[in-house]
């Protein structure tokens, strides 16, 4: 007997519906995209058609492992538990605690709902996370603009005339802080209803290739460009502003020094091009200016997200259909604290600004390797693996050597977690439910989805939620079910607020009414019934329950303006100029006076890779994915070049293939991040090896006023192999 069952893709921000067949043994026989998904209406892609090859793969763990020297030994979870429970008791000063957190924390329930009390309960401030590698500008302009860091303005791509792109390319990563299942769907829709789609981009990408017009810039230089921009809407008098806002004079003070001929100098754009841009995106019916990672993980990163959403003001397409419009989630964020700042504390060693409670991973490696009061000595990483994925890299991968204690909750032993005491396996991703907090908060249309898990777990085995539950006890040192507390916290505040659907209603009574098989799903239940669809709420009729009887998901409808919902600034206006982004400037003003590097460094992303950890899956390595350095035949020329070159940072060399297209810049070239596989239980992977471009990252670099590390426009020099130099 087979099953057909129905869950949502875990792997990327797209949150795709896929319609799982599970055999009598609970294995996957086959996963097609879920048609009736009102969201993703069936889309799917070569990673989320291999989920049951992932879920399956033979090198996950299934027990805890334990270290004892270089060998490495299978553990009971008891043990595994009292393992670290001693080796906490052994920390006297919990300020050398640290915590990284990576990416698959936001894709998952336990991410969402266990991480917060763990760090809590854990006691330090060395909280570090792949936010500081990826969106970290973003939320520090939403915070200082709009006043949340989760007030981020999506792109209402479904509706939209004109859609200016930076810095994304969704045909390989199905879209970021934009959740769009059929991302290329829905760009294709555009340019079908007669819109226009321009992408800016070093590299002709496959997204660039779908769009009516590509701009090819010099890495790290998109400030410039869109001051420009602004430049030129305020010179030509194109402003057309529908909100109240404060900081206009200063926002014009400031792009006085970026005329399109300044801008162009900088980013290789024509002059004409760059006025030419800012008047199609003025005169377009609706338009939204859209920046992602190229952009983010920049030099000049907040400066960026913060122009971006400038521009979606000054054109009057903030909050209005067809521009970028705020999501209206079914589980809200909350009010957040007046007024949004950072650098409420700083980091030890680098004096860095903390910035939405964490510090950047750009530090990590100094806070651990540099003696003194507060240095980390003590490390839980969930989901990460910043050996590959963090600046410098390397570096950390000899730092965490160092450590007295580490415990990594983590289906692998990898390249991060093989400097683990204490490897703590989640069980199968089907054998958890799933529910997007984070990426619903960044969808195109406010739609919910829940799937409960698929399968049982096995009798002693916990779930990750209960592991990282767990860990927060041990940490907490309290006795007792820390879902209960949440929820029982969460109540107390409800029905004490004045004009909350439950105020002043009976907290045990309350209780009573959620429903759910486990904690995670109680916490849901509750979050659903207060969240601006909810039961609770007084405005609808949304529980757990609703989710549960529609299994395909829940269309709530298209984007509508709410800006004044979302906006929690303590003037109570979108603040346009803020004093730290105003500031900045300076920095963008002197870089003007440098030499450019002759070649820079950036990223790239393959649509079967997924950052570091999906290359164990033999359908998505091999092809295409592999890890080769793009460079343009003219460089290839140029440098004397052939079949193989070594790229050389500030901070490290690499030997790697070339694969010469004329597809990047002149002066740029590209490698892929998450390859370099070694020392890991990961066989498939580590017969693709490649090599880590966080060798190459410079982790001393940072975007300053977010801290976020800079992976794209890295100074390298590309030498021919066998070409002996001294270091
Ligand atoms: N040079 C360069 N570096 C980059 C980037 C770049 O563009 N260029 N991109 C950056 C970006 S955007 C990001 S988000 C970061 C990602 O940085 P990280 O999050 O540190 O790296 P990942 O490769 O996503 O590692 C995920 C880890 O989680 C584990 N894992 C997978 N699923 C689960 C799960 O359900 N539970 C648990 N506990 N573990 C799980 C995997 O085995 C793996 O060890 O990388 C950044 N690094
Ligand atoms: N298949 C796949 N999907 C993924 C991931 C993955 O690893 N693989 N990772 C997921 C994660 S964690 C994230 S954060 C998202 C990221 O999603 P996206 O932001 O769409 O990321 P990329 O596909 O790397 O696209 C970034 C583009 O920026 C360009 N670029 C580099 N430097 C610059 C620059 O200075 N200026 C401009 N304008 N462009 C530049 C690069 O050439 C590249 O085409 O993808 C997610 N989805
Ligand atoms: S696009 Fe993303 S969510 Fe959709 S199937 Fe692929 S990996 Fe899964
Ligand atoms: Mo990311």
């Amino acid at each position: 007997m087979t099953s057909t069952v129905h869950r949502t893709c875990p792997l990327c921000e797209a949150v795709c519906g896929l319609t799982l067949t599970l055999d009598e043994g609970g294995h996957v026989t086959s996963v097609r995209g879920d048609r009736d998904d009102p969201f993703s209406r069936g889309f799917i892609c070569p990673k989320g058609a291999s989920l049951g090859r992932l879920d399956e793969d033979p090198d996950r763990l299934r027990k805890p492992l334990i270290r004892e020297g270089d060998l490495w030994r299978e553990a009971s979870w008891e043990e595994a538990f009292d393992t670290v429970r001693q080796a906490l008791g052994r920390v006297a000063d919990r300020r050398g605690v640290g915590v990284y957190l990576g990416n698959p924390n936001a894709h998952s329930m336990a991410g969402q709902l266990y991480a917060a009390p763990l760090i809590k309960s854990l006691g330090t401030r060395n909280i570090f996370s792949a936010s500081t590698a990826d969106q970290m500008p973003k939320h520090v302009a939403s915070g200082l603009m709009f006043g949340h860091p989760l007030a981020v303005p999506v792109p209402d791509l479904d509706r939209t005339d004109y859609l200016l792109m930076l810095g994304a390319n969704p045909l390989e990563s199905n879209g970021s802080l934009c959740t769009a299942p059929d991302f290329p769907g829905r760009l294709k829709a555009i340019r079908a209803r007669g819109g226009k789609l321009v992408v800016v981009d070093p590299r002709r990408t496959r997204t660039a290739a779908l769009a009516d017009e590509h701009v090819f810039v010099r890495p790290g230089s998109d400030a410039y460009l869109l001051f420009g921009l602004v430049h030129t809407l305020l010179a030509e008098d194109l402003v057309d502003i529908r909100h109240e806002v404060n900081g206009l004079d200063e926002v014009r003070e400031a792009a006085k020094h970026f005329p399109p001929e300044v801008a162009a100098r900088r980013t290789g754009v024509p002059a004409e091009t760059i006025v030419r841009l800012a008047r199609e995106l003025a005169g377009a019916r609706t338009a939204a200016v859209y920046a992602r990672i190229g952009t983010c993980t920049a030099e000049f990163g907040t400066l960026a997200q913060w122009l971006v959403d400038v521009l979606n003001v000054l054109t009057g397409n903030l909050d209005r259909p067809g521009g970028a419009m705020f999501p209206k989630p079914a589980t809200e964020f909350g009010a957040g604290r007046r007024p949004y700042t950072t650098g409420r504390w700083r980091s030890r060693v680098r004096g860095l600004p903390e910035c939405n409670g964490e510090l950047p991973v750009a530090t990590l490696a100094d806070e651990i390797e540099t003696e003194g009061e507060g240095q980390i000595r003590f490390l839980v990483t969930v989901a990460g693996n910043p050996v590959l994925s963090a600046p410098h890299g390397a570096r950390l991968d000899r730092a965490f050597a160092t450590l007295d204690f580490m415990v990594s909750v983590d289906p692998y032993l990898n390249e991060t977690t093989r400097h683990a005491n204490v490897i703590l396996p989640p069980p199968r991703m089907l054998q958890a439910g799933h529910y997007d907090f984070a990426l619903l908060g960044f969808a195109v249309r406010n739609y919910a989805r829940y799937s409960p898990p698929l399968l049982p777990l096995a009798d002693d085995r916990p779930s990750e939620a209960q592991i990282l539950a767990r860990l927060a006890m041990i940490a907490s040192g309290l006795e007792g079910d820390l879902d209960e507390f949440v929820i029982d916290q969460m109540l107390r505040k409800a029905v004490d607020t004045p004009g909350s659907g439950i105020e002043g209603r009976d907290i045990s009574e309350l209780r009573e009414i959620l429903e759910g098989e486990t904690g995670a799903e109680r916490r849901l239940d509750l979050m659903l019934r207060l969240g601006p669809y909810g039961e609770w709420s007084g405005k609808g009729e949304l529980s757990l329950k609703t989710l549960l009887d529609n299994p395909h998901g829940l269309d709530l409808g298209a984007l509508q303006p709410r800006l004044a919902e979302v906006l929690k600034t303590a003037s109570g206006v979108i603040e346009l100029a803020p004093p730290q982004l105003v500031e900045d400037v300076q920095r963008l003003r002197d870089r003007l006076e440098e030499e450019p590097p002759d070649i820079v460094l950036i990223g790239r992303r393959h649509l079967r890779s997924n950052n570091s950890w999906l290359h164990n899956v033999p359908p998505l390595v091999g092809g295409s994915n592999t890890c080769t350095l793009q460079i343009n035949p003219a460089d290839v020329a140029r440098l004397g070049l052939d079949g193989h070159a070594v790229v050389r940072s500030a901070t490290g060399e690499v030997t790697v293939p070339l694969e010469p297209t004329d597809t990047i810049m002149p002066g740029v070239v590209s490698l892929p991040h998450g390859w370099g596989h070694g020392g890991s239980s990961q066989s498939v992977a580590a017969e693709h090896a490649g090599v880590s471009v966080n060798i190459l990252t410079d982790e001393s670099a940072v975007d300053v006023p977010s801290g976020n590390a800079v992976f794209n426009g890295v100074p390298v020099s590309i030498l021919p192999t066998g070409v002996i130099t001294a270091h």
